[in-house]
């Protein structure tokens, strides 16, 4: 008797168990390579981005989420381990680490997970499609993986890369359309394979990871794309021919072997590469619409939170250049929308959140939205609060730092930069919103310049600033 009471017990224990784990909510990741955060970009600008519009509509729009470092690989091991670079043991000394499995070793000596490793820990099916570490993940650390398909160029009759436009000596920021049909696409088949996952039964909640390689160059698209955005109706990011007379020499040598957007001028160009980078953020929003898609249709629906995030900025000729790695907004700022069926939009895209807040903050905002543990190694902190008051006080700074180049804060409406010779720049976006107007040298601003100084001082983000500092 006491042996079938016993079991009984045990059986509906494990019952319980099962029932708990049902309602665990399913996560969708999506990441996408170097999308910058256009005003109004997931609303009413010139970008065609339908899904994007209304994924932001669902649910909280961060209109001022800073990455913690300007570039691919940095900024992807501070989303998936949640801690800044630095923290990992990178970026003051040795080379750019690149390298998932050096990654994943070094969030491992730390005693934590990737994000994806920690909701496996906890009862999760883990699923990776593209580009989420700087290559993928280590295939082996996931459940079912996709793995990464290869950079889409425009090929010549030999197979080999064709260069449309820019023969600089290294990047591969060239632009045109590309003669490869669209389902050949890397993005094309890592979103196919997303909607196949979302059609399949799983028996474990789920944590459904894809990556998109578009918009990161080359700005090689279809050319139905392109069409999509006539020459001489593209509106012109804001530019001041003489932006960099008030900044000093660290700012304007920041790492860029891009054409400046003098030469894009010059050469007629800049409506051309800006219609190849709007042709491949919306052939991305296809992509991610056909994810969307299939998880309306599917049983998940009600049970999935989304979140949507690009691992860094990019000017698109704001500030005199291309591409990524400065210290300012256009590089540091992107795109962040979190999706919570469960609770919907908290005042929906009327109400984006205006707070300053780190993509650090996705791993802790993702484990208490799931109700999982808190992961006490993780430096970021749970947006949840915000999700719920897009108007809450929220006095925490946003840090981005560049090995061996500058450490730089956001706080409040300032921007504030360091760089390793000791130069800075301090800008106000309450009325300088592009960041032209160098206050740094400006005595008003002393006690500002000596606040943002000492929060700098005070974060982890300038340790690794300062020993790099004395290499
Ligand atoms: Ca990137
Ligand atoms: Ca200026």
């Amino acid at each position: 008797m006491r042996r079938i009471f016993l079991t009984i017990a045990g059986f509906l224990l494990l019952m319980s168990g099962i029932v708990m784990a049902a309602e665990k909510p399913n996560v969708i990741f999506i990441a996408v390579d170097d999308l910058n955060d256009w005003e109004g970009y997931m609303g009413n600008s010139q970008i065609i981005t339908p899904n994007m519009d209304a994924l932001a509509s669902q649910g909280t729009f961060f209109k001022s989420a800073h990455c913690q470092y300007a570039v691919c690989g940095p900024s992807r091991a501070s989303v998936m381990s949640g801690m800044y670079y630095h923290s990992l043991g990178f970026g003051v000394d040795g080379a750019l680490q690149q390298k998932d499995d050096a990654v994943y070793d070094a969030v491992k000596k730390k005693g934590s997970s990737l994000i994806y490793e920690y909701f496996a820990d906890h009862g999760y099916k883990t699923m990776a499609a593209g580009k989420l570490l700087h290559h993928h993940v280590p295939e082996e650390t996931v459940d079912v993986s996709h793995g990464r398909g290869p950079w889409d160029f425009n090929r010549d009759e030999n197979g080999n890369q064709k260069r449309m436009n820019w023969f600089g000596s290294k990047g591969l920021l060239d632009w045109g359309p590309i003669n490869k049909p669209e389902n050949e696409m890397s993005d094309y088949k890592a979103a196919e394979w997303a909607v196949d996952q979302l059609s399949q039964d799983h028996d474990k909640p789920f944590f459904l990871m894809t990556g998109f390689l578009r918009p990161h160059t080359p700005l090689h698209i279809q050319q139905k794309y392109l069409d999509m955005y006539p020459l001489d109706e593209i509106e012109l990011p804001p530019y001041k021919a003489d932006d960099y007379d008030d900044i000093p020499k660290a700012a304007r040598e920041t790492w860029n072997s891009y054409p400046t957007t003098s030469w894009a001028i010059e050469n007629k160009q800049w409506r051309k590469m800006l219609q190849a980078y709007m042709g491949c953020i919306t052939f991305t929003d296809v992509q991610i619409g056909k994810i969307l898609e299939a998880l309306e249709n599917s049983p998940y629906k009600d049970n999935t939170i989304i979140v949507l995030w690009s691992d860094h900025g990019f000017h698109m000729g704001e500030k005199e250049r291309f591409q990524k790695h400065t210290a300012w907004d256009r590089s540091t700022k992107v795109p962040l929308v979190i999706v919570d069926p469960r609770t919907g939009p908290t005042q929906g895209s009327t109400k984006p959140v205006d707070a300053n807040v780190e993509l650090i903050d996705i791993y802790p905002t993702l484990l208490d939205l799931c109700g999982l543990p808190e992961n006490k190694v993780v430096e970021g902190r749970s947006l949840v609060p915000l999700m719920e008051n897009p108007d809450l006080e929220w006095e925490y700074p946003a840090y981005t730092f560049r090995r061996e180049t500058y450490a730089t804060v956001k706080f409040g409406s300032y921007r504030f930069i360091e760089y390793f010779d000791g130069s800075m720049e301090l800008y106000n976006h309450a009325n300088d919103p592009n960041e032209w107007n160098n206050l740094a040298d400006n005595d008003k601003y002393k006690d500002i310049i000596e606040h943002m100084h000492g929060l700098l001082q005070e974060s982890d983000v300038i340790l690794g600033y300062k020993e790099s500092k004395q290499r």
